[in-house]
């Protein structure tokens, strides 16, 4: 697996990063990537904050010469978030170019130390199952979830990709989805193995991307559905796209009618962290057929537990992680018969793959995922909250925003305001807090976010 290596011999004068309007060749890529591994050759797993920076790409690119894991970090989460990461799966150093309380090494310094030192490095050869990247989701427990991703994984995802969107060396990837997010960081990796060109935004700016698309030739590109929706009120239109990969939530109808109305390419897409992103995908002749399917399916999916044809997702192949590296006993329920248990509920209509219901109580706001029982184990273990329930609700911004409603005998938002500060990520603060008497529980006594949230819909609407 040395595919930054081979770019660099049989195409050295091929673009392979634009950054800020400077490019950058895989010749240059390879050569400054081999001074950053040589500086981060002496480290087995390092955590990278990435913000989609030239700086995060050779960090990428120098820990796979290395032969360093790269356990990407959120750059949102507080630091007590990421400290409790780390710690999870023991990282040597943190890089970062955030103030943060926290021991780590800048990522610019570290990164133009190692480009002016005269050094000569022969890269490590990967193995198959060598770890690439780690990267952390939540879970209906509350707990993050360390999932490794091999370069086998990541290859078998980058070839499933090739066989729907159909992208070759000619191919112009625009990625402003974060590295740290299996949908930002496939990109890198997808076009590595294809000597494809990548434009890189730090950040959305949506009249940026439309200018990049008209500006590079841009033939493919990554969005979640707010982000798409983002960029069709700024008159986003064809151009030279092939083909614009939606995923992380399920694309609104309206969205979808509104693209199709204006020839955009969409395909729609059903992935996760631990498939490595995409695990099928719908070309816009599916979604013409089928539409709101995900693709069609193979001998790679299972329905199980189905009742009237309708069961949760299990999938299986080389794009599938192993098993999470933390905590252990997220492995128990993660694999039946072989399969990975998505967690998500679907049905299989003429070989087309339809979701109905995403993971248990998972709220995606802007396509981040958020697990209620996670905020509401902090409020609950830090306030004087009897009882919450936190649940989604609809929001024009971010598709779903989280909504806290708890049990107390006095007003406490404020208080449950201040506690989340600092223990969690913002986009995982509620935003709408209510206050009752009494939460609706279950006969035998739970607190049911379902129930919750009917009464909710039906006081607030
Ligand atoms: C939606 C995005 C672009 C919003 O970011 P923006 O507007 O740049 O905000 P910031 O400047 O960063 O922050 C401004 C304020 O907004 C808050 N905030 C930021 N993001 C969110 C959010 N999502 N929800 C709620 N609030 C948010 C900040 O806290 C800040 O607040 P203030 O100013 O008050 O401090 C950005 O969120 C974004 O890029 N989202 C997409 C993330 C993503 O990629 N998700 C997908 C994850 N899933 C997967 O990777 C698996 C599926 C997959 O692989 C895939 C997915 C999509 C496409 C392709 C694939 C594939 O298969 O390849
Ligand atoms: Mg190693
Ligand atoms: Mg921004
Ligand atoms: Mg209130």
């Amino acid at each position: 697996m040395e595919w930054l290596k081979e770019c660099a011999l049989a195409a050295p004068d091929k673009t392979a990063i634009i950054y800020n309007d400077k490019s950058i060749t895989y010749l240059t890529l390879y050569q400054h990537a081999l001074k950053v591994a040589y500086a981060l050759h002496r480290y087995d797993r390092i955590a990278l904050m990435a913000e989609n920076t030239l700086d995060d790409v050779y960090m990428i690119h120098g820990a796979m010469l290395a032969g360093t894991e790269v356990v990407m970090i959120n750059k949102h989460l507080t630091a007590a978030e990421v400290m409790r990461q780390m710690a999870s799966v023991k990282v040597d150093a943190l890089f970062t170019t955030k103030e943060m309380n926290i021991d780590a090494i800048n990522t610019h310094d570290f990164v133009n130390d190692a480009l002016r030192a005269h050094t000569s490095y022969s890269p490590v050869q990967n193995k198959k199952d060598d770890i690439l990247s780690i990267m952390f989701t939540s879970g209906t427990t509350g707990v993050q979830k360390a999932v490794p991703q091999t370069y086998g994984n990541h290859e078998a995802s980058a070839r499933i990709c090739k066989e729907t969107l159909t992208y070759t060396s000619e191919s112009v990837w625009l990625d402003t989805l974060p590295l740290f997010h299996i949908s930002g960081l496939s990109i890198l990796l997808r076009a590595v193995m294809n000597q494809c060109t990548v434009v890189l935004h730090d950040g959305f700016n949506a009249s940026r991307i439309i200018n990049d698309l008209k500006t590079y030739n841009v033939t493919h590109l990554s969005l979640v559905p707010q982000t798409l929706e983002r960029l069709l009120r700024h008159g986003l239109e064809p151009y030279h796209l092939q083909g614009i990969l939606i995923g992380g939530a399920k694309l609104d109808e309206r969205i979808l009618t509104q693209s199709l109305k204006r020839n955009i390419p969409i395909y729609t897409s059903f992935g996760m962290t631990e498939t490595c992103s995409q695990m099928i995908t719908a070309t816009p002749d599916d979604i013409l057929l089928a539409r709101n399917c995900v693709g069609r399916v193979n001998h790679n999916f299972k329905l199980f537990d189905c009742v009237n044809g309708i069961g949760e997702i299990g999938v299986r192949g080389e794009h599938v992680m192993h098993g999470y590296l933390y905590p252990e006993s997220a492995n128990e329920d993660a694999f039946r018969d072989g399969f990975f248990m998505t967690g998500d509920i679907g049905y299989i209509q003429d070989d087309y793959l339809y979701i109905l219901d995403r993971r248990k109580d998972l709220i995606i706001s802007g396509g981040e995922n958020i697990y209620p029982s996670e905020v509401e184990q902090v409020i609950l273990n830090n306030t004087e909250v009897q009882a919450v329930a936190v649940i989604p609700k609809s929001d024009a911004q971010w598709g779903q925003v989280p909504v806290c409603v708890y049990e107390a005998d006095e007003d406490l938002d404020k208080t449950i305001i201040n506690v989340l500060y600092d223990r969690l990520a913002k986009y995982k603060h509620p935003k709408q807090f209510v206050r009752t008497d009494a939460l609706i529980r279950t006969s035998n006594g739970k607190v049911s976010r379902h129930k919750v949230k009917e009464w909710f819909d039906e006081m607030y609407r």
